[in-house]
């Protein structure tokens, strides 16, 4: 029991109604339409996801957000398992001299590493860096460990904190200083085999948004500027928020190429008895992910949880009534949440005495709980059971025979529906467009923008300068991996020029 029982209805039916003591106001101060930003800090603090900490952009991880994170771990961890992936912990310190080899790419991110300069009152010798990424962590070790092509494939998946010490407008989960991400970093003897893992890891990226999360993503390739600069190619899910009408990066999966195996000499003796460099791939998901699905899903009641990821997927509530005998009420349902568990459901009851059902409805509607089962006298005598849904608050009377049937079939359907409708919203932002005047008109009208373009770098530089502004620039999401019909002679949007994509184009995160 997680929800602070105290005494757990011993006492018996009473008689005289409950006194409830501790009523504190609860709800939402903020809507979703009206003031999102708000909105989104009040959800993720009243559901009991995070706490706010006292060094900007830093924030506590409750359990409620962890058992979120330990969720979609569990899953990708089987998968990766599967791909042979072994796991390993590098250290969270990395000296200047070893982050300056990969100095080309660091350049452009040096801002954000945070260095630990000091112990105790003394300067350490050398300053030495948080890592931000483990590129340099790992990759001298990989030049030591891989000598011959028995040695390879190399896979290695670590799951840890990073530090990037942002200076644009933190947002819990979204965008903050330090996250935990899982980090895959991969080699092999030949580009085939490289770019095959590429597309097996974005996959399993795209399940993690679209079975678990219920967020729907597109799969693309990123344009040169919007790259990786250290790698040959990135691949992304992307998914779009309707709110703001801001795209945002879901995910990455990178095709290194021989980039890194060139900087640390990461080489094998090959079947020819000559040496070969290997090819490499990185990619890593965060914790962001879990920001996409609170906004996404989220409404003017709070979180909304799509069952597969949620800590608790039902919350049964005791409804007592005057004289009736409250004992028999918490013991019903104590039964159900037995019978739940048993049947491989996550389930809990709140028997809280200082609280009344109405407070704990709001209260587990804020947490997101996708049902609620209300248990009072007349459900008892009728052999049923009353069950809420939190996504569309649909009401039905179930038969305690069948329940976890029932119940089963409602976290699917909740699961099911959660998809659809943010899909659908997805959707309905979509805008293609041909011209400029259009990609302007469909920007302001925060769109999620298709546009045919010629794909060059200096073009899309033009279009981020274009835009500048408050809200931020235009830039591309993704190249979508699925591309519709380019008719021959359709030009680029933004440069007149032969069209040779469409592309995804928007504000964004
Ligand atoms: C911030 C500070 C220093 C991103 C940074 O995407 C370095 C970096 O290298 C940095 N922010 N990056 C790129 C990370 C690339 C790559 N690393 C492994 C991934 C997936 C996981």
């Amino acid at each position: 029991m997680s929800t602070g029982n105290k005494g757990g209805g011993n006492k018996g039916g009473g008689g005289k109604k409950k006194e409830v003591k501790k009523e504190t106001k609860l709800g939402m101060a903020f809507k979703k339409d009206d003031n999102f930003g708000e909105w989104y800090s009040e959800v993720v603090v009243n559901s009991e996801m995070i706490e706010y900490y006292d060094i900007s952009g830093c924030y506590i991880l409750r359990p409620w957000a962890m058992e979120i994170w330990e969720l979609l771990k569990e899953f990708f961890d089987a998968e990766i398992k599967k791909l042979k992936l072994k796991p390993y912990y590098f250290p969270l310190f990395v000296t200047e001299n070893v982050l300056q080899k990969e100095k080309d790419h660091i350049e452009g991110f040096a801002p954000e590493v945070a260095w630990v300069t000091k112990s105790g009152k003394s300067d350490l010798e050398a300053p030495i860096a948080i890592r931000p990424t483990s590129e340099t962590v790992m990759y001298p070790y990989f030049s030591k460990w891989i000598r011959s092509h028995r040695d390879l494939p190399l896979r290695c998946n670590q799951w840890c904190n990073v530090v990037r010490w942002e200076f644009s407008n933190p947002t819990p989960f979204i965008r903050s200083r330090e996250f935990l991400w899982q980090e895959g970093h991969t080699a092999f003897a030949t580009k085939e085999e490289a770019d095959e893992e590429v597309l097996q890891i974005l996959e399993l990226y795209r399940r993690i948004y679209e079975e678990f999360l219920a967020v729907p993503v597109s799969k693309g390739r990123k344009s040169e500027m919007e790259k990786f600069a250290g790698g040959l190619y990135t691949t992304s899910v992307e998914a779009f928020i309707p709110n703001t009408g801001r795209g945002i990066q879901g995910a990455t999966s990178h095709c290194l190429g021989q980039n890194f195996a060139k900087m640390f000499d990461i080489t094998f003796e090959n079947d020819k008895g000559s040496r070969s460099m290997v090819w490499q791939n990185s990619w890593a998901y965060t914790t962001r992910s879990i920001g996409v699905m609170v906004m996404t899903h989220g409404d003017d009641k709070g979180l909304v949880l799509p069952p597969r990821v949620a800590p608790l997927q039902v919350i049964v509530i005791p409804v007592p009534y005057k004289d009736v005998d409250t004992t028999a009420i918490v013991n019903e349902c104590k039964k159900t949440v037995e019978t739940l568990e048993k049947a491989g459901i996550r389930a809990d009851l709140d028997t809280r005495e200082n609280y009344s059902p109405g407070w704990k409805y709001s209260h587990w509607e804020m947490k997101g709980v996708p049902l609620r089962i209300e248990i009072g006298p007349k459900d008892m005598a009728n052999n049923q059971v009353r069950i809420v849904r939190r996504d569309d608050g649909v009401k039905a009377d179930v038969p305690t025979t069948n329940l976890v049937e029932q119940v089963t079939v409602l976290l699917d359907g909740i699961q099911q529906n959660l998809f659809e409708t943010a899909k659908q919203k997805r959707d309905a932002c979509l805008k293609v467009v041909n011209t400029w005047d259009e990609f302007i008109a469909a920007l302001n009208d925060k769109k999620l923008i298709l546009a045919p373009w010629c794909d060059e770098e200096e073009v899309e530089k033009d279009v981020k300068s274009r835009t500048k502004g408050e809200l931020g620039a235009a830039k591309t999401l993704c190249i979508p991996f699925e591309q519709p019909d380019l008719p021959e002679g359709t030009t680029c949007f933004a440069s007149g020029k032969p069209a040779k994509k469409w592309s995804f184009w928007g504000r964004s995160y």
